[in-house]
């Protein structure tokens, strides 16, 4: 008798085991066996860019492997079960079947720790590509969604996710890439005096919504060193010019003047779309960054500016002006009437006809890469040669006169005495409020001492070429970047600084890839989100995207990709057939 109940639990107790093994490896290995369906570096187009590391790759297939070990495992395991369960109660049978089950055990507790092994060691690779100096306020407390940057409803946030050194005097600056709700970012009704010069419903106090009985502004700004202390409604004016770019000024410097300070900034939930809808995911959208000791005096300065004086340019020209820091969004952007006296006019371009007439130019003056960069683009539609309805865009450009000599001027902000700005819609200001320094003497000095002028000339000609990108950088076949590098593609001409935006350039996780450009949903974009900018330097042009902590998923393929909106400053789309052939490739467009 005691012997017979001695067996049966024996049975149990094996059975038992059999049976968590079987549970403990469905839960570790069917989700990220199921998770390496595309293993491939993809290369669509001419843009595909490789991003996954050698070490990684390796670590992968080794988990894949095990991942096999295990279901062979499991596979011997129930094996022995049937074994047992036909035995009929044949001791001969019921031995086997045991000896079985226990080898399968046994294969199963070795697989599972070199599983634990292999994922310690992943994790510890991940840490170490992910080396950049972007450490700036954690945000454990705080749940990250899919709405991020680049991805999502956000062009562009300044300061940069991840920054460090920020001055304390700087102004928070957000790009959407749909119309918002100026009423459910800024009070309306609480106007402070430092709106003077803004129309009704574009500036104000932040607007405050009751959520579970408690006041909460629309926009939180984290102090992360200070029991993360968010700034009170009516300690930020918020403004606008066109719904798309706002900009947050604490009324009190941020930080202090004892050490750094780290901040993050949420845009809650509560911000909506024109029309009503919620601009975000529950939660919002959050990022961090470093504010130092220190304020910023340094007034900006215009760099370069395309095209210059030296040689005549094709009619369908932008003018790209790049500046030497971020500028102020609202008072550097609108749309330009022809009439100097009308807002926008910080920035006029001006002509004389061939009766003597001094004439301005209409047009739009937008922002980009990074708030660096303004182009204007004239308004007035081209005169495409006869039988050409279209540019490589298929739409019709639009023109300067031409062949014409034209005069920029960009106007610096008005200042007092102490050279501090006094109007800060009335000229170009960096994203701390210091004056186009247009003379270059490293003091704001205002109108017309710091105004900045240039010339350029056109011809009687259209530049109807598309661009083409002469290389990418990580190549392909050698894809072993860390997962924080920017990753780059070089042009044969300069790039409009305006095409260079999210809607053109992405990276998503390769397993959302449906054919379409881009990927709907959010959550296929990388979680600390993207963004884009252009760098011309040594006669390259690139255009460049960085992704924010935490960088790209080490375990996942991503296809970071351009598309044909892309385009050279006579706004001609890009060609992405001509392009860098990958090894081994063999076709007429390769360069
Ligand atoms: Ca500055
Ligand atoms: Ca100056
Ligand atoms: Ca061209």
């Amino acid at each position: 008798m005691l012997a017979v109940i001695s067996q049966k639990r024996k049975t149990v107790a094996i059975a038992l085991v059999g049976a968590l093994c079987l549970a403990a490896v469905f839960v570790l290995f069917a989700p990220h066996v199921s998770a390496q369906a595309s293993l491939g570096l993809e290369f669509p187009q001419a843009s595909g860019l490789g991003t996954t590391d050698l070490k990684m790759l390796i670590a992968r297939i080794v988990r894949i492997v095990l991942g096999f070990l295990g279901i062979a495992a499991v596979i011997i395991n129930i094996y022995a079960g049937y074994l047992w369960m036909m035995s009929q109660g044949e001791e001969e049978k019921i031995e086997k079947a045991k000896k079985i089950l226990l080898n399968g055990v046994i294969g199963l507790v070795i697989i599972l720790s070199s599983y634990l092994i292999v994922s310690y060691v992943i994790s510890r690779f991940s840490e170490a590509i992910n080396s950049g100096p972007d450490q700036a306020g954690g945000r454990n407390d705080y749940i990250y969604n899919g709405e991020a940057l680049g991805g999502g409803i956000l062009e562009n946030v300044f300061p940069e996710p991840g920054s460090n050194g920020v001055p304390r005097n700087v102004l928070i600056m957000v790009t959407f890439k749909e119309a918002i709700d100026a009423a459910t970012v800024l009070d309306t009704n609480n106007v402070p005096a430092a709106c003077n010069g803004f129309a009704a419903g574009t500036c104000g106090f932040l607007k405050t919504f009751n959520v579970n009985n408690q006041e909460v502004p629309s926009v939180k700004i984290i102090n992360r060193s200070q029991n993360n202390q968010v700034l009170a409604a009516n300690q930020v004016v918020a403004m606008t010019n066109n719904n798309h770019t706002f900009i947050f000024d604490p009324v009190a410097y941020l930080g202090s003047e004892s050490g750094d300070t780290n901040y993050s900034i949420n845009i809650t939930d509560q911000v909506r779309k024109t029309g009503g809808s919620p601009a975000f995911l529950p939660g919002g959208y959050l990022w961090s960054f470093g504010v130092s000791s220190v304020l910023d005096v340094t007034p900006p300065r215009v760099e370069t500016i395309v095209p210059g004086a030296q040689n005549a340019v094709a009619k369908n020209t932008t003018v790209q002006i790049n500046f030497s820091e971020a500028v102020n969004a609202i008072s550097a952007t609108g749309l330009a009437t022809g009439n100097p006296n009308e807002p926008f006019n910080n920035i006029l371009i001006q002509y004389t006809d061939a009766n003597n007439n001094v004439l301005y130019m209409s047009g739009t003056a937008k922002i980009s890469n990074r708030f660096r960069t303004i182009e204007f683009i004239s308004s007035i539609p081209c005169q495409l040669p006869v039988g050409q309805q279209t540019n490589s865009c298929g739409v019709v450009p639009t023109c300067f006169p031409g062949p014409e000599d034209f005069q920029v001027l960009i106007k610096a902000a008005q200042v007092n005495d102490n050279h501090e700005t006094t109007n800060l819609l009335s000229g170009i200001t960096d994203s701390t409020g210091n004056s186009l320094d247009g003379n270059n003497n490293g003091i704001a000095d205002g109108p017309d001492a710091d105004n900045y002028s240039s010339n350029f000339s056109t011809t009687a000609d259209l530049d109807l070429t598309p661009p083409h990108i002469t290389a990418i950088v990580p190549v392909q076949a050698t894809a072993s970047a860390p997962k924080n590098s920017p990753i780059e593609a070089n042009f044969n001409e300069i790039i409009s600084a305006g095409s260079v935006v999210s809607d053109n350039f992405r990276i998503f996780e390769t397993s959302c890839n449906s054919g379409a450009d881009f990927p709907q949903s959010s959550s296929c974009y990388p979680a600390g989100g993207f963004g884009v900018y252009k760098e011309d330097a040594d006669n390259v042009s690139k255009v460049l995207l960085r992704t924010y902590d935490p960088y790209l998923d080490g375990l996942k393929s991503y296809n970071p990709r351009l598309n044909a909106q892309l385009k050279d400053l006579y706004q001609n789309c890009f060609n992405p057939a001509v392009g860098p052939c990958s090894a081994g490739q063999n076709s007429p467009g390769c360069q």
